[in-house]
């Protein structure tokens, strides 16, 4: 490891255990699930512990227990996402749980099946598309649009291929993170392993300018503000 790497995990390196690559974003960078909450800032989840990340570097103080702020949830969640106002939705396995902000709502967890009807268990990546405000839910090589105020909530069109509906994005995915702030508008973020793509919700295809790095990019260096390792 680098010297760079290690001054940079000083930052949060208190509650790292070593030898525990969990804990340690920076070194394995694949995630379970994150949203843009409405503070701005953009939550991480993995196995147990969250993140958060602000411009795009990781806060001092993290990792945290997921279950120390949200009262009841579960570690290695599937997918997350925030929805109006307050609320956030975990989903794991066949169950979800609704929180307003950090507090669970009465009922839950409850049945994917019953609060969201036409969407299938073990839902790998999920969110609230900005152009729209329907949620969409992905799982393997298919999606599914789901409109909350339609009934029923899944047109019969659905599920679809992932690559009918977003030109560029690859299937299994990890994460679908709708953007937050004037200077994103417009744009959706997909994340697979340690990479992550934006996708241009106008021109519905993967952003491409040759003048730029292109996509996919890693989201440690460009997301989580890990040092990138030096050549040999
Ligand atoms: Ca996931």
């Amino acid at each position: 490891m680098s010297l760079d790497v290690n001054v940079t995990l000083g930052t949060f390196g208190l509650s790292i255990a070593p030898g525990d690559n969990t804990f340690n974003l920076c070194e394995n960078t694949t995630i379970d699930a994150a949203f843009y909450f409405k503070d701005g800032k953009l939550y991480v989840f993995k196995g147990a512990h969250y993140w958060v990340v602000v411009n795009d570097k990781l806060e001092s103080g993290y990792p945290k227990l997921a279950k120390e702020k949200w009262n009841g949830l579960p570690s290695k969640i599937d997918t997350a996402f925030s929805y109006k106002n307050d609320e956030l939705f975990f989903f794991k396995g066949p169950v979800y749980w609704k929180y307003v902000a950090t507090k669970l709502e009465p009922g839950y967890p409850k049945l994917i099946n019953d609060g969201f009807p036409g969407i299938p268990d073990d839902i790998q990546a999920a969110s609230v598309w900005g152009k729209n405000g329907f949620i969409y839910f992905f799982k393997d090589n298919r999606y599914w649009r789901y409109e909350p105020n339609r009934e029923p909530p899944v047109r019969s069109a659905y599920p679809k291929a992932i690559s009918d509906g977003w030109d560029g994005i690859p299937n299994d995915l990890d994460a679908m993170v709708l953007s937050k702030g004037d200077t994103t508008k417009g744009v959706t973020y997909f994340v697979k392993g340690k990479e992550y793509w934006r996708f241009d919700d106008e021109k519905l295809k993967v952003f491409y300018d040759q003048n730029y790095a292109p996509y996919p990019r890693q989201t440690g260096p460009w997301w989580f503000g890990c040092s990138k390792l030096p050549d040999p």
